[in-house]
């Protein structure tokens, strides 16, 4: 099932969501929408809290439709290590139509739990290091614009304001605003 996205600012999106005590078939299910929802808006990740779960949750796909696509699901999520620097210009799908520059580590190491409840760890580098990053951020109530200016997050913000509107009452009413 494909799940409403939250756009930010929500409330929901700066809370710290809580760690997984168990990885049973409802955490599974919780997975198999979040991979649903994040393939339909073509996005390279989710987290949990972008759907209105407050848990540790997260799944990502850096080379969405082509043969060699991986799938990830990572539960409790835990960067252990991080090296270099390197700047990415990040999207949101809670942000939807913005981009920023923003400056990640280059590799971060990764220990979570999988869909069957084993610890893994993975060492990640290109998109995956920032995806896990940005995803990461989520579950601690962050998002990109909380790494860039101040002038910058407030034009997006008021960007944001005008889209809420107009998917509230329509576009036709918000072009009066
Ligand atoms: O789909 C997404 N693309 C993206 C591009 C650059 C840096 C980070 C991302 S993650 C984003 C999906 C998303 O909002 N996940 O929370
Ligand atoms: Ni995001």
């Amino acid at each position: 099932m494909v799940r409403e996205i939250l756009i930010w600012p929500d409330p929901i999106l700066k809370q710290k969501a809580k760690p997984v005590a168990k990885v049973d078939d409802t955490v599974r299910a919780l997975v198999k929408d979040m991979f649903e929802t994040m393939y339909a808006a073509d996005g390279v990740g989710l987290a949990a809290p972008q759907v209105g779960v407050l848990q540790r949750i997260i799944v990502l796909d850096t080379t969405p439709r082509q043969p060699e696509s991986k799938p990830l699901a990572m539960i409790n999520p835990e960067i252990v290590a991080m090296e270099g620097e390197t700047t990415y210009t990040e999207g949101c799908l809670s942000i939807p139509g913005e981009s920023e520059d923003v400056d990640r580590a280059a590799f971060v190491t990764v220990k979570y739990l999988d869909v069957d409840g084993n610890e893994q760890t993975l060492r990640c580098d290109d998109l995956l290091a920032i995806a896990v990053q940005h995803e990461t951020d989520h579950l601690n109530g962050t998002v990109f614009v909380d790494h860039v200016s101040t002038l910058k997050r407030e034009i997006i913000r008021k960007k944001m304001k005008r889209l809420k509107a107009s998917r509230d009452d329509g576009p036709r009413a918000s072009a009066s605003r």
